[in-house]
């Protein structure tokens, strides 16, 4: 049988990881077979960590979107039947935009022999709804915040454990769910798998321009170091502090978080902390009553409005006043580069829905 891939989008925190997280563990319930694949512009990504962490075959395409990357979502996707599953999650980097377009259709078109398409989900944080929605519109964030909604086949507004106040979004429909508690998710799995909604049934005109520029106006950083600390410190007391330091120092020179994760290797336990805005205390996930270790191994993705050369210094002098000797591994700081989608289909292939039972 042909896996289904479940395509998700949504801003950056929007909490697509999450959610992939919270729809596996009730298909594993049902006896169903699943993998993701996990998507960024640079390389050493927390998420694929993460997801593998909880026991989920997954496979990444880095150094890129999925539209630049077209041919390697494709190999991924491939490399992942090893594991014969019924659903593979695809999360879309979370400034990435025309998905439809480049991704949807010419997996419709040329891939139906292989994969079957779910419809395309976008995740919406009500919060940054609210944000990008009003005061800040016209700005960097709202339009790539915007043409993600414009384009998706149903949209979810996500955290609604805290929230239970949603902006007016015009498009697709909406729909409610916590990838967190879990609340909603079987019914968003239902209505995806069941194969009656046309995926990439939207497709944006976007001017590439201002798509590169919004995009370009975003700091990203990814970095991987090996600490020895001395004394001794459990994960949870090395980067619940260290997470909340840099919230401070990126906030004092003004650069606005978009999202900041930290994961932490120790021979005790794994952790994974993150945040999606300066004002936001971090959240945390794992083993929070692991012991001390002295070796640790940090993975820190930023995703930030501003200047990247400060961004990469703000970084490595919070690291450098860890207690003990540190060993930078990969550090790459940059903005993303101008997009440009190995294919662009300007209408809608249709393709069977066909659905699966779970
Ligand atoms: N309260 C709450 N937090 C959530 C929910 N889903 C995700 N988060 C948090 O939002 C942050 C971003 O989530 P993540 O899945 O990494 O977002 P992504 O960038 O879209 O993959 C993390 O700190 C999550 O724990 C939710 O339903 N409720
Ligand atoms: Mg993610």
């Amino acid at each position: 049988m042909r896996p289904i891939i479940v395509p998700l989008g949504g801003f950056l925190g929007s909490g697509k990881t999450t959610l992939i997280l919270a729809a596996s563990s009730v298909l594993k319930g049902r006896g169903v077979r699943v993998a993701a694949i996990l998507n960024d512009q640079g390389n050493n990504l927390v998420d694929t960590e993460f997801v593998s962490a909880n026991g989920i075959a997954a496979d990444q395409v880095t150094g890129g979107c999925f539209c630049c990357r077209f041919s390697e979502l494709i190999d991924a996707a491939e490399r992942l039947r090893a594991w014969s599953p019924d659903v593979i999650f695809a999360e879309a980097v979370g400034s990435c935009t025309d998905i439809s377009a480049t991704t949807l259709q010419p997996l419709k078109l040329y891939y139906s022999q292989q994969f079957r398409l779910a419809p395309y989900t976008v995740l919406m944080d009500p919060e940054r709804a609210h944000e990008l929605g009003r005061s800040d519109a016209g700005s960097d964030l709202s339009f790539l915040f915007q043409t993600q909604i414009d384009e998706a086949d149903l949209i979810c507004f996500n955290k609604v454990d805290r929230h239970s106040e949603f902006p007016n979004i015009a498009g697709a429909p909406l729909r409610y769910l916590s990838a967190l508690t879990g609340q909603g998710v079987a019914e968003w799995l239902d209505e995806v798998l069941a194969g009656e909604v046309l995926s990439g049934g939207r497709i944006l005109d976007i001017d590439y321009e201002r798509y590169a520029r919004a995009e370009a106006a975003l700091a990203w950083l990814n970095c991987s170091a090996s600490v020895k600390l001395d004394p001794p410190l459990s994960p949870a007391l090395l980067i619940g502090p260290l997470l909340d330091e840099l919230r401070h120092a990126l906030t004092a020179e003004g650069l606005r978080i978009v999202h900041m994760k930290l994961s932490d290797h120790s021979p005790s336990g794994y952790l994974k902390a993150s945040i999606v805005s300066n004002a936001e205390e971090p959240l945390v996930h794992g083993m929070l009553d692991a012991s001390p270790a002295e070796l640790h191994r940090l993975l820190l993705n930023v995703r930030a409005e501003g200047d990247p050369a400060t961004l990469q210094r703000i970084v490595e002098e919070k690291l450098a006043t860890l207690p003990g000797e540190i060993e930078f591994g990969n550090m790459q700081c940059f903005s993303p580069a101008p997009p440009k989608p190995e294919h662009r289909m300007a209408s809608v292939a249709n393709a069977a829905a066909e659905g699966i039972q779970t």
